[in-house]
């Protein structure tokens, strides 16, 4: 989508600090981060949220976190980790690409809000 940052972000055209890349998605630092360890799973194909999402779309977001099993450690998530994926006003979704918002490096708050 001509007008989304991610998109951008995904073609390069907005420089970002990607730490891994396949043909289903991306993983970036984000750049407000909000934990010692805070990266985004972007998904190369666009599309706002889950409720916008194709079965297609689906399966392949599937892989992505199949896939980031494989990865977290190498990322310093030993400890584990917590993925967010706002949807929407009341979850103050900023960016209309759906992305899991990947958190760790600490111990998190017991409490999501
Ligand atoms: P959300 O509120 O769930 O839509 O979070 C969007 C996140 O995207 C927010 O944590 C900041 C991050 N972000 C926004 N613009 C950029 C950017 O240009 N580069 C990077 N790396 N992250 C961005």
């Amino acid at each position: 989508m001509s007008d989304c940052i991610f998109c951008k972000i995904i073609k390069g055209e907005i420089p970002s600090v990607k730490l891994y890349e396949d043909d289903d998605m991306v993983i970036i630092k984000d750049v407000a981060p909000q934990a010692p360890v805070h990266l985004l799973l972007l998904p190369k194909q666009h599309f706002a949220n889950i409720m916008e999402m194709t079965d297609e779309q689906a399966q392949i977001l599937g892989r992505c976190l199949k896939k980031l099993s494989a990865l977290a450690d190498g990322f310093g998530l030993e400890g584990g980790f917590r993925l967010v994926s706002n949807k929407g006003a009341d979850a103050c979704q900023s960016v209309e690409h759906l992305h899991i918002h990947i958190l760790g490096g600490k111990k998190l708050a017991d409490k999501m809000c």
